[in-house]
């Protein structure tokens, strides 16, 4: 693997190309309005001079705003008038909202294109009164200059400026006389105002318009005064400019990495489907990080959980369209796209630290037949010896798919079976549906007896408890909203812990899912039902799939509280397995929110067994990256669809980079986990497993700087190269940390892949043979049982001798790689504890070191050190990229055997250093 082929260009291919063709539909009225829009086209060509006369009568007898100003806005800079599904947009309707009509041509594909109906410059919005200074900034009163088309429209708006901190400003809209919903999130209060902001805040006052520059280049971020303010009870809208086309984040979607902002809508609704491109998926993450031209960064969060839309378009600019709450955004300006996302979480939260043994393989499926059938799965891979730290439990163990009990017959030997697990230091992982069931005689299912008596369930509008339909038939939800649900799951989660000691959750079906829309009774017919505005989610209407948005819950609507649902049940669950356990949760959630990372992580639902839902996994994972959830990965091997060998050990290696690595198959497909595979295809998974297994010191510390600080550990390489514009657009390959680069095989019948490496070193992570680049594309060798690793230069890694689980991994010796940069230096470190205690980092109770390599040694400082350390021997130093050959090697002054390969490579074995002492390797 060690020869690297240039490439004429220098440029890297298209992220998620192959995946462009298919565009499925999300909203099933689009095609009707689509329809009309062809219908339209005929008719106004037939009628062209017609339409126009009336046009200009209109407008001379409104003299409101002249026809020319209409046509001479650049068709980039029209704003949607008419966003509605489902209306064939008219010239009547559309002027009827005092907005400009024109024609321009409809885009081929499924982008809506340029708006016809769009807003004139005059267009009716706020107007601001004066400013006054407040403690943390300032303040003013927004009043509505004329009534507008939606209902409850709200004439006095607050609006708040407060410097929250140097790189963060918080701005927030709301009605000035009655309170409204919002949020509930625990976000940091700041006390005082920011000293030096490297921003600054103007106004336009009539109408009111928002800007937002950044100090030391002047550079615009946001500009809100090119389309009106929206305010009504169900209806919030505002516009701003972006100052580069360079957009990410936006989730959850399945998409490119960066967005396409040609007239692209992006919807924002929790919804249980199949990942498609341009829907609304199961989570909800409402921030954006935008790469200024230059390489700085900022990032803008709308905390709102109501149902959204976010509509881009080429200006470049961005609208953000939502039906409920307030406007309440916070504006980070980095300047370093790691610190944008750092300072982001700063508000959401930082993510928890997961215990070690959730970083080793996941191995589950739907439609394990019985406990025995599953248990055999297990032993095969300890007979081959193949790493794996947890098994899982789809739906199959429940007794007619209830939550909290178990098949008496099929699943009879589960609690032995999770022993056995735990005698050989591996754990177990279970899935739970929040859907209760609810056809049960009295006395003969606690969990809904007990729900009912305690009134924790969700109620419809009419105060009736709401009955959906999911997998064990009727079902109640419980709310997650109230504390009262919390105290009745932890005693469910206890009771069953009782009798199947399992050590973690799989939290799924939580958006919540419903198999009918609405209820057993369908909804209301009222406003939160069927809003005034629908943004364009998938189904078309909200309670689609999921339960009424009339429904009460204890604290609001939800109308209101939907998409956080998997937030909340995440947030019951983790305090549940605290309490229970008495160790760190290990939780994934199938729906999510901000904040989400302090309580679990985070699977891409259910995707297919095919290449392209392998590429598209990829930018799934680094959009959680910038959302706070690190703890993160899809379904290695595809999970509906059947997997071809070379698929799934293609897919293997790349998961063996997930960060949460979990191979996951549907009920009936054939079984894809590594031992239904021919030996040669066993053992390629086995090594990649492995390399992941040593490398789990390094992934484990990365945590630990995500938790700390909020870090990336799948991380985009823009973060790392952010004056290198040939990053911005990479999909395909991904870092972990600042310093290790995978580029896996993403096509069929590949012997070869192409990698764009920024300029600088990199180093083979397994040979330590380098490659002096440019900043280019390079081809190189892949062979079926081989992914690609590279070390940046500057890097040193902590690995560990593999082994087949973590319990034994994590006492094996280490061996440091140190990869030397041009000046022949590098950095590392290590983050050590227990792997499972609670709050080690908070107590204390954790070893943190330091690697440094300067003037030819390598030296290990204990920065902080616990009893763990003392347990861990380093065993080698491997160093690449050292130039002359040494001729002697000391180890804390003495002298020491060692190699040294042609390619450059040092190394010194058989070290017997305990890590909890700093030591020094020195060659000469
Ligand atoms: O209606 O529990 O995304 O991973 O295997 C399907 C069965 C419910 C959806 C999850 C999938 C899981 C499946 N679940």
């Amino acid at each position: 693997m060690t020869s690297y082929q240039k490439l004429n260009t220098s440029v890297p291919p298209e992220a998620g190309d192959e995946a462009a063709d298919e565009k499925p539909l999300c909203h099933q009225k689009l095609s009707a309005w689509w329809l009309g829009g062809g219908l339209l086209m005929v008719a106004a060509l037939l009628s062209g001079v017609t339409v126009w006369v009336l046009g200009q009568i209109w407008w001379s007898q409104h003299k409101v705003f002249p026809l020319p100003k209409c046509a001479s806005i650049p068709e980039n800079l029209r704003f949607d008038c008419y966003p509605e599904r489902g209306t064939v947009v008219t010239r009547e309707l559309c002027e009827k909202r005092g907005c400009c009509f024109v024609e321009t041509d409809r885009p081929i594909g499924r982008a809506r294109g340029v708006p016809w109906c769009f807003y004139p410059p005059d267009f009716p919005s706020y107007s601001l009164g004066s400013m006054n200074e407040t403690q943390m900034g300032m303040v003013g009163l927004l009043t509505r200059q004329t009534k507008t088309y939606y209902p409850s429209d709200i004439e006095k708006l607050q609006l708040s400026v407060e410097f929250e901190t140097d790189t963060r400003v918080h701005v927030k809209i709301i009605d000035a006389t009655s309170p409204r919903y919002e949020v509930p999130l625990d976000v940091p209060r700041v006390a005082k105002r920011a000293e030096n902001p490297v921003y600054t805040v103007e106004f336009s006052k009539d109408p009111f318009g928002l800007i937002v520059k950044r100090r030391t280049s002047g550079v615009v971020l946001i500009n809100t005064t090119v389309a009106p303010l929206f305010f009504a009870d169900q209806f919030l809208q505002i516009s701003t400019l972006l100052p580069s086309t360079f957009l990410y984040g936006l989730g959850e979607h399945r998409s490119n990495f960066l967005h396409s902002l040609e007239w692209t809508t992006l919807t924002f609704w929790a919804r249980d489907v199949p990942p498609m491109e341009s829907c609304n998926l199961y989570g909800v993450h409402p921030f954006y990080l935008v790469m200024e031209n230059g390489g700085d960064a900022h990032g803008v969060f709308l905390l709102n959980s109501n149902a959204m839309e976010v509509a881009l378009q080429p200006a470049p600019a961005l609208t953000w369209r939502t039906i409920g709450g307030i406007l309440d955004f916070y504006i980070f300006l980095g300047p370093d796209p790691n610190l944008v996302v750092q300072q982001y979480q700063q508000v959401i939260g930082f993510p928890a630290m997961p215990p070690f043994w959730g970083l080793g393989f996941h191995l589950c499926r739907w439609g394990y037949g019985t406990s025995n059938e599953t248990w055999e799965i297990i032993k095969a891979m300890r007979n081959y010896q193949i790493p794996q730290d947890v098994q899982w439990n789809d739906i199959d163990y429940m007794d007619g798919y209830r939550d909290f009990t178990v098949d008496p017959q099929k699943f009879g030997t589960l609690p032995q079976m999770v022993e056995d697990l735990h005698k050989h230091g591996q754990h177990y992982v279970m899935i739970l549906d929040p859907g209760i069931s609810s056809t049960h005689p009295p006395g003969s299912y606690w969990p809904y007896d007990e729900g009912l008596k305690r009134g924790i369930f969700i109620n419809t509008t009419q105060g009736k408890l709401l009955i959906g339909k999911v997998w064990p038939g009727l079902t109640a939800f419980p709310d997650f909203s109230n504390p009262n649900t919390h105290q009745w799951w932890l005693e469910n989660l206890n009771r069953f812990h009782a009798l199947v000691p399992f050590d973690g959750v799989w939290i799924d079906m939580n958006e919540p899912s419903n198999f009918m829309d609405g209820s057993q009774e369908g909804c209301s017919q009222g406003e939160l039902d069927s809003p005034p505005y629908v943004p364009a989610v998938m189904g078309g209407f909200l309670p689609a799939k999921t339960i009424c948005t009339s429904a009460r819950q204890s604290t609001s609507v939800h109308y209101n509280l939907h998409s956080l649902y998997g937030l909340m049940e995440a947030k019951a669950t983790a305090s549940a397995l605290i309490k229970i356990r008495g160790k760190r949760p290990f939780i994934i959630s199938r729906s999510t929110f901000p904040s989400q990372g302090k309580y679990s992580g985070h699977w891409l639902g259910d995707n297919r067994s095919e290449w392209k839902d392998m590429i598209w996994s990829i930018p799934g994972l680094l959009s959680f990256s910038l959302f706070g959830v690190p703890l993160i990965g899809a379904d290695i091997c595809g999970f509906s669809g059947s997997t071809s060998e070379e698929l799934c050990i293609r897919w293997m290696q790349l998961g063996a980079f997930y960060p949460f690595t979990r191979n996951h198959n549907t009920q009936i497909e054939k079984a894809q986990d590594p031992i239904a595979f021919s030996p040669a295809a066993r053992t390629a998974m086995k090594e990649v497993l492995e390399t992941r297994y040593a490398l789990l010191p390094f992934l484990y510390s990365l945590f630990h700087r995500a938790h700390l600080q909020g870090d990336t550990v799948a991380r985009p390489l823009f973060f790392e190269f952010p004056k290198d514009v040939a990053t911005y657009s990479i999909d395909k390959q991904f870092l972990w940390g600042r310093g290790l680069l995978v580029t896996p095989v993403l096509d069929p019948g590949m012997d070869s892949v192409i990698g764009y490496f920024p300029r600088g070193i990199w180093y083979d992570y397994y040979t330590g043979s380098s490659v002096n680049s440019s900043g280019e594309s390079l081809k190189m060798a892949a062979p079926l049982d081989h992914i690609n690793v590279h070390l940046r230069e500057g890097t040193i890694l902590p690995t560990q001798k593999p082994a087949s689980s973590t319990s034994v991994s994590r006492r094996n010796p280490l061996r440091l790689i140190a990869a030397l940069s041009q000046n022949a230096n590098a950095w590392g470190d290590l983050f050590w504890d227990d792997g499972e205690s609670l709050d080690t980092f908070e107590k204390g109770d954790y070893s943190y070191l330091v690697f440094n390599v300067t003037q030819n040694t390598f030296i290990s400082t204990v920065l902080h050190s616990n009893v763990e350390a003392s347990y861990i021997m380093v065993e080698a130093l491997t160093v690449y990229g050292v130039r002359d050959e040494p001729k002697r090697v000391t180890v804390n002054g003495k002298e020491a055997p060692f190699s040294y390969l042609k390619n450059q490579v040092l190394s010194v074995n058989n070290l017997q250093l305990n890590l909890s002492h700093g030591f020094s390797i020195r060659w000469m």
